[in-house]
């Protein structure tokens, strides 16, 4: 940190700019604290608004280029739960993330500052400001002592914490889902980041952050695209701090209430401002099969008929960039991938009803021989990314060789890349696809910087890289048989080199190593140095409107490896190039935690097996498991790692018959999640404290979880091991296979004991009523056939309740729609609802839990209930009612 911090300051004393600080002293805290700071002027309050002037209030201490002098601050209460607050440099337009890309959430303009749960609190001189919350009178957020620092490229706002807080979010990491405290800086800059290494900056960049207390839980959002490290640091005696160091754009807070009791307020309130996820079709909760490196069409159909015949449900077969000719996005290679046998792969996926995805690079090769039309036609439209002279297109090295970006800013780059995916993904012509997978979108590129000759670098790297074998006969057997944006200047601005250099830990560091330079500029002429971490976002968004444009009306499934804040509105995301390593598999849940549970892409998973090096079978088997509690659910692979498919060990094979057997049985009740997600913004995964906020020892738990709100994962994840110490708060719970009662009084651990590898300690959480298929199925259309069972799991007061949300699996405007709702109480339990969309299929059975003693009467709309048709299990207390009746309607069933 600070050799960097150093090699950074540097080129400044060079250049002569640093007045006053030395270079070894600038990331010295008690010396940027020493910066002047701002006094508030003209401060008037209108309503909900408040604004002033803020006007630099002493020496200026030009950390990294010269303070502004003055900067206006614009307060408003965007709502009872919201205070949005905003300092810009009134002289100058500076970045800001374009509305077109981050539209700004809607503010109630007769918010008012009375009625508020939080408050914004000012001293004027020297200006700092705090945050609070009006019931507990707690200081949420407090730049006190800690004057802001605004100069061109570097802005810094520094808040005080709690003594070990616990702060979860900032963007993709591997690191703890309670983020550490100690000398942490957690970096924003979208890389390829092979391996997903711990502390360093990864795919995905989103500013929120939600701080959780016993006493409440609140968020805090920074609406800002450029470059930044966030440090979270506690020195001794002095407490914890939150500081912000972003070289550019302006500061755009939005700070979010949360609630005192309910943790999962504030993530509906962020989602307020950043969207809430999309909704996915229902077949893309079944399993998907990927990897890097099958050879030719044959690999690929030979896997899916190995998946049927070991009896695994494989819902969707993917492929990777294998398949392109050259290596070049639309194109299929046509002696190892030919059209004509892919089409018969698509079509027999189709009719077996499974579903088929392709990998969709940004990058589109530099062929300039008129050979290749993507290329061709994007030049003729001239919808490319330029580089910083603003004419000829922005050159990188991808594994096409050199190549070319399309510039989501440009207006005409939608229709281009719809043309381009009705062409070569054409139905009738060309290759039929369910989805899209969108890689390398940081943008990444191969050419190390400087990338002064990129066809160079590319020869030298071998773009593309030869095949390794030879094609099948083509005849092989198969199967057996924006709004403009205002010009920013940045001509005073080092670009590349930006004084306060962000702890990027892409290749070199620079800002421009492995991805499109900062000084490539935009259509709307923005450059990259601000809309670098956009361009997954954009590419996404691209992407689904080219995707419903093929199949109007229908919901796409787009997973994408780059995103920013808002992304899961429109798409999915997987987690990028982990390791096949245990302590990845881990990892990966704080990853899927943060995704799900603080930034709204729930549709998200982690590279089943692992994707670089070799698996072993034990830890794919575990993995197969906590996998099928990934939202979704995809084994991926390297292309040099040995092959991982689930069966091809028995125990794996086992493993993952067992958990997706869970998973589908659990698929309802998750689809339902997700609609409760799109609808309100409640989170589709919880950990565990935010459904037990006051129980601190749940805080950092992050290998444990919730699949949806009411299902509890404590997967085995350590090696060697066939046991797991799971932590119970203080509340029933119920083995999800057994059905029996565990209740930990006041909350603690317990050991399970022998999980050979073909299982995983599930259960269910008291207090809810779930809608479970019967039992699981090759495919989700199979399974959309199976009736379902509901299991009545009572909290303490002997109550519970549950939804369930069907429609036909795929509309983004369903038709028709089912909604129902399960409330229990007193024994009895009533089920109401709207059943627009006919289910087809009956309630088999209810199993009520906890039941002390056998019934003496069971009854169904009020009639009793033959003795046959009920079951009492005194060990496990369940009382097991068939009923058989036609899931068309509400009901009542209860027992006394
Ligand atoms: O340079 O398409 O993260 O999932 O298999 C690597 C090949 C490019 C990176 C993705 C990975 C994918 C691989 N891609």
């Amino acid at each position: 940190m600070f050799l960097r911090t150093l090699r950074a300051a540097l080129p400044y004393v060079v250049l002569g700019h640093l007045a006053l600080l030395s270079s070894a002293t600038v990331t010295d805290p008690a010396a940027l604290d020493a910066c002047p700071g701002y006094k508030a002027k003209n401060v008037f309050t209108f309503g909900p608004k408040l604004t002033a002037d803020l006007v630099l209030a002493g020496k200026a201490c030009n950390v990294f280029g010269n303070d502004l002098e003055k900067l206006k601050l614009e307060v408003t209460y965007e709502n009872k739960e919201r205070i949005h607050v905003k300092i810009t440099n009134p002289a100058d337009a500076r970045y800001e993330v374009p509305e077109a890309v981050f539209p700004r959430p809607h503010a109630d303009i007769l918010a008012s500052p009375h009625s508020a749960a939080i408050r914004f609190n000012y001293t004027a001189s020297p200006f700092s400001f705090s945050i609070y919350r009006v019931s507990t009178h707690e200081v949420l957020f407090s730049t006190a002592s800690h004057p802001i620092i605004f100069e061109p490229q570097y802005l810094r706002v520094k808040t005080n914490l709690p003594a070990e807080a616990n702060i979860y979010g900032l963007g993709e990491h591997t690191d703890s889902f309670r983020l550490p405290t100690h000398n942490y800086t957690r970096t924003m800059w979208s890389r390829d980041a092979y391996g997903v290494p711990q502390g360093s900056n990864l795919y995905g960049n989103h500013p929120i952050y939600y701080e959780h207390r016993t006493t409440g839980t609140h968020g805090v959002f920074l609406l800002n695209s450029n470059g930044m490290d966030i440090k979270i640091n506690d020195t001794e005696g002095l407490g914890t701090t939150l500081e912000y160091n972003v070289i550019g754009g302006v500061l755009d807070f939005y700070f979010l209430a949360g609630s005192e009791s309910d943790p999962t307020e504030v993530a509906r309130q962020y989602a307020d401002v950043a969207g809430t996820p999309a909704e996915v079709p229902y077949w893309s909760f079944g399993f998907h099969q990927c990897r890097f490196g099958y050879q030719n069409f044959v690999d690929v159909a030979g896997v899916i008929a190995n998946y049927s015949a070991a009896g695994i449900p494989l819902e969707t077969m993917w492929t990777d960039i294998d398949y392109m000719y050259k290596r070049r996005v639309f194109t299929l290679d046509p002696d190892y991938f030919p059209l004509d046998r892919m089409r018969e792969i698509v079509d027999y996926l189709h009719k077996h009803n499974q579903h088929f995805i392709l990998m969709t690079d940004p990058a589109v090769a530099y062929v300039n021989d008129g050979t290749y039309g993507p290329f061709d036609r994007g030049i003729k439209d001239d919808i490319f990314l330029k580089a910083a002279n603003g004419s000829s297109p922005f050159l990188g090295a991808v594994w096409p060789g050199v190549t070319v970006f399309p510039d989501w800013f440009n207006k005409k780059t939608q229709d281009y890349w719809n043309n381009e995916f009705k062409l070569f993904y054409n139905p009738e012509t060309g290759l039929d696809i369910d989805g899209v997978w969108i890689d390398m979108n940081e943008p990444a590129s191969f050419c190390n910087y400087p990338c002064t000759d990129p066809f160079a670098q590319a020869e030298e790297q071998i773009l593309p890289p030869p095949r390794t074998t030879l094609p099948p006969a083509h005849d092989s057997p198969i199967f057996g048989g924006s709004a403009l944006q205002k010009r920013v200047d940045h001509s005073h601005d080092d670009v590349q080199n930006p004084p306060y250099a962000i702890a990027n830990s892409a290749g070199t560091g620079a800002l421009s190593d492995k991805t499109a330079y900062t000084d490539a500029v935009h259509a709307n002429g923005l450059i990259e140095y601000d809309t670098h971490n956009l361009y997954g976002t954009m590419m996404s968004t691209a992407t689904r409107d080219a995707m419903v444009s093929r199949r109007p009306g229908e919901r796409p499934l787009i997973i994408t490896r780059s995103t920013f804040a808002g992304a899961g509105s429109r798409v999915g995301k997987w987690l990028g190039d982990n390791l096949s390593e245990w302590a990845q598999l881990r990892q990966s849940l704080s990853g899927i935690l943060g995704m799900a549970g603080v930034y709204h892409i729930p549709m998200v998973g982690a590279d089943i097996c692992g994707f670089g090096a070799n698996t072993t079978e034990t830890l794919c088997a575990r993995w197969a498991m906590v996998g099928a509690f990934y939202p979704f659910m995809r084994n991926h692979n390297g292309d040099t790692s040995i092959s991982q498919e689930f069966y091809r060990w028995p125990t794996v094979a086992q493993a993952a018959r067992n958990a997706l057997d869970i998973r589908y049985r659990l698929l309802d009740y998750i689809y339902t999640a997700f609609h409760t997600a799109h609808t309100s913004g409640t989170p589709v995964l919880h950990p565990l404290w935010y459904q037990f906020p006051k129980d601190a020892n749940t805080f950092a738990i992050d290998t444990q979880f919730l699949f949806g709100d009411s299902i509890l994962v404590s997967p085995v994840v350590e090696e060697n091991v066939t046991s797991v110490r799971a932590y119970y708060p203080d509340a029933p719970f119920y083995d999800f296979h057994t059905l029996a009662k565990t209740h930990v009084e006041g909350g603690g651990f317990i050991e399970h004991t022998d999980v050979n590898f073909t299982s995983i300690p599930v259960s269910i959480r008291g207090g809810v009523v779930l809608p479970l298929r019967e039992k699981g199925a090759l495919t989700t259309a199979e399974l959309r056939k199976t009736d379902f069972e509901l299991v009545v799991a009572p909290a303490v007061d002997g109550t519970a309740s549950g939804s369930l949300y069907l429609d036909d699996g795929i509309s983004i405007t369903p038709k028709t729609q089912t909604n129902v709702a399960f409330a229990y109480k007193k024994q009895k339990l009533t089920v109401k609802g709207t059943f627009g969309h006919a289910t087809g299929v009956d309630v088999a059975r209810v199993r009520f839990l906890d039941v002390a003693s056998a019934p003496k009467s069971v009854k169904f709309n009020g009639k009793t209930v033959a003795k046959n048709a009920i079951a009492f299990d005194a060990a496990s207390r369940v009382l097991d009612v068939a009923l058989k009746t036609p899931f068309n309607s509400g009901f009542t069933a209860e027992f006394s």
